[in-house]
């Protein structure tokens, strides 16, 4: 940490909002988010370069004028670094770095880097070392020639190419080296699984957008006194904890890393060991920061992730976090009755969250088919909502979904007329 801000660098951040990724669904506050990101890194804020484009350009992202006035910025501010809010393709990146003469960083590259800084454990530290040779590799064309040249270094060329060999060489080999040991590592996780499935403990993992409270919540759950700060990425490493509850001992809480917009993929990668053990969980609590302006989009993401992670049909709650911050009783006219709420910071609303949870868990789960009168468009929308929905089929004037439905709302919705339980057999003949 302290080599960290010995290194604090002086950077201009760029954000260009390009209007063909342009989505009714996009963030309202990225700017906001991205600043975080790299002060949470150690940069130092001397300048913020905004645009607007139809779409990136291949040779440099951006328009020839744009980055002509990120030079100016450099000249007059003495900035080291561009920091983009976009991922760069490596000649991108490197087109940059040649034109501006400094070092240019991109998003995944930052967040590796802030990630890089926060891992404490052995394995953590591994998972993003991995992450970080992974998205090196793909960058390592003649490295940094361009820029030592500039700096006087004559006849690099040669022993440049060489130096470019071995490195290539040393960095598969370390790639390797750590899948090796990270595999072991999954391993002893696939016998701990074993463990809980057979003693029968429950495992409820929190998830959520990072600085949604996760980490606060989880220490109440548990009595834990885990790290939680204001910042993004506070916790890296999951942790799992009995409950607190008397007379409750089968239910263990997992915190895990908190989840961030285009999440690097070689980071989603290298953290598989940590995050199946999300996929092994029998009731995911989606907790979301209810103050949040980008609330919606945020939730969005962490489905998208969810999907993509393929937990998406493991029963979910949603806990609305920092209700303090929000006027309750108007917010909850928006939302959906089944959503619990609670801040984590004052205490309130965990006695509801703990009911629901055990409901959840002791009503056991109906996995299976189920059939909705398609005019039913408002109950379709409530089962979506509650992340239970992995298949859907429709038959005609009937919908059928494949559910992952905790029985206690099962129960509300059999009431529905026009809703029905389906077996397997039913809806291949139907089809
Ligand atoms: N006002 C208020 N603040 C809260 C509440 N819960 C958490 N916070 C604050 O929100 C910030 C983030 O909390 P964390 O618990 O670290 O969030 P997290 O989701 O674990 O974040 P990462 O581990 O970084 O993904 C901290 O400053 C907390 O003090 C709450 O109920 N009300
Ligand atoms: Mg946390």
């Amino acid at each position: 940490m302290q080599d960290r801000e010995k290194f604090t660098q002086k950077a201009i951040l760029v954000q260009i909002e390009l209007f063909s990724l342009k989505t009714k669904n996009s963030s309202t506050n990225s700017a906001h988010e991205f600043r975080e990101l790299a002060l949470s890194s150690g940069a130092t804020i001397f300048g913020e370069i905004i645009g607007k484009q139809d779409r990136p350009t291949a040779k440099l992202y951006l328009k020839k004028g744009k980055a002509e006035e990120i030079k100016q910025e450099l000249i007059d501010t003495c900035a080291e670094l561009v920091i983009f809010n976009h991922d760069l393709s490596p000649s991108q990146e490197r087109n940059l770095e040649k034109f501006l003469g400094v070092r240019v960083l991109d998003r995944t590259g930052l967040i590796l880097d802030i990630f890089a800084s926060r891992a404490s454990s052995h394995i953590g530290k591994l998972q993003v070392e991995l992450a970080q040779l992974q998205h090196l590799s793909t960058r390592l064309v003649r490295g940094w020639s361009h820029l030592e040249r500039q700096k006087g270094g004559i006849g690099l060329r040669g022993p440049g190419e060489t130096q470019l060999e071995t490195d290539r060489r040393l960095i598969g080999q370390r790639i390797k080296s750590i899948k090796k040991r990270l595999d072991k590592s999954h391993n002893q996780r696939l016998v701990n699984r074993y463990s809980r499935k057979k003693s029968k403990n429950n495992l409820v993992a929190l998830i959520g957008y990072t600085n949604a409270g996760k980490t606060t919540l989880f220490n109440q759950l548990t009595g834990d006194t885990q790290y939680a700060a204001d910042k993004p990425f506070a916790t890296l490493d999951a942790t799992t904890r009995k409950n607190t509850t008397p007379g409750i001992d089968s239910i263990l809480f997992s915190d895990t890393v908190g989840f961030i917009s285009d999440l690097p993929t070689q980071l989603i990668e290298s953290f598989k060991a940590t995050l199946d053990e999300l996929r092994s969980a029998d009731l995911l609590l989606h907790i979301v920061d209810i103050s949040d302006p980008d609330l919606k989009f945020k939730i969005a993401q962490v489905d998208k992730l969810l999907k993509d992670l393929k937990a998406d049909s493991i029963p979910q709650i949603r806990v609305n976090n920092k209700s303090d911050l929000v006027n309750v009783s108007e917010a909850k006219i928006l939302t959906d009755n089944s959503e619990i709420w609670v801040s984590a910071d004052k205490s309130t609303g965990i006695q509801d969250l703990k009911e629901a949870i055990n409901n959840h868990l002791s009503e056991g789960i109906y996995k299976g088919w189920v059939s909705i009168d398609s005019s039913l468009g408002k109950l379709r929308a409530r089962l979506f909502a509650l992340g239970c929905v992995s298949e859907e089929r429709v038959m005609g004037d009937r919908i059928h979904l494949s559910v992952n439905l905790g029985l206690k709302e099962m129960n509300d919705f059999i009431k529905v007329k026009g809703f029905e339980l389906l077996t397997e057999d039913l809806v291949s003949e139907a089809g």
